[in-house]
């Protein structure tokens, strides 16, 4: 029973599978100097629904920063160097989100991350992220660390076939995800955003997702 109702302490870890970790509360003591960064970041590279090669519009709106940034259009899935909106590159990753990702990579087990990709993504109420894999990545020996913030939200961790059992697990503002290995390639989604405004960021939920996409 770690969940809704009495949310777990800052420093808790559970492990989803052999190499898959969430870190609760991980991320609280970046608050801060994430939502500053983020105002910095949507000025440069604003948030924007892209559009799927099937044709859909994104519920979820996204940006991104570091040296490359993941995009999607009718063309297909793929990471740039140049945000398509601006014509210019993409901001640089911000220091505290290089420093919230390694420290989360190594406090699961994986020392050596060093992120070019931060993928950003805003949900409103009603924003959902159907099942997929993270697979437009160069290697996938890397792991992937995924920081929470405002709205929570239930997020599937699925198995390596589409149509497995996907353990529910909430994630709330603060909570770190991570995940190598063996659990690199894990179905994963997450189920529409209920509107419980959060006391920082309203009606919104911000996942950053840090990859080495190169
Ligand atoms: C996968 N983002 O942008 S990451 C994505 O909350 C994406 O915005 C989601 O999936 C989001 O591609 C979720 C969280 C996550 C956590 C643990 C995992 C994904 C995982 C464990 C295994 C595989
Ligand atoms: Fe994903």
């Amino acid at each position: 029973m770690n969940g809704e109702l009495f949310p777990p302490l800052e420093g808790e870890r559970e492990a989803l599978g052999p190499c898959a970790f969430v870190l609760r509360g991980f991320a609280l003591p970046y608050v801060d100097e994430l939502l500053t960064a983020i105002s910095d970041l949507e000025r440069n590279a604003p948030f924007r629904h892209m559009v799927t090669p099937g044709g859909f519009s994104m519920s979820v709106a996204l940006t991104n920063c570091g040296a490359l940034g993941w995009t999607t259009d009718k063309r297909g899935y793929r990471y740039t160097e140049i945000d398509p909106d601006s014509g210019k590159p993409w901001p640089t990753m911000p220091p505290a989100f290089d420093r919230l990702a390694r420290e989360a990579a190594c406090a699961a087990g994986f020392p050596d991350f060093r992120p070019d990709a931060c993928l950003v993504n805003r949900y409103r109420p009603g924003a959902r992220l159907s099942l997929h894999q993270d697979k437009n990545e160069r290697d996938y020996d890397a792991p992937i660390v995924s920081v929470s913030l405002g709205m929570s939200a239930v997020f599937l961790f699925g198995g390596h076939e589409r149509g497995d059992k996907a353990l529910k697990v909430p994630l709330h503002h603060g909570d770190v995800a991570v995940w190598g290995g063996e659990d690199r390639l894990r179905y994963h989604g997450v189920m529409p955003i209920k509107d419980h405004p959060h006391f920082l960021l309203g009606s919104q939920r911000i996942n950053f997702t840090f990859r080495k996409a190169g």
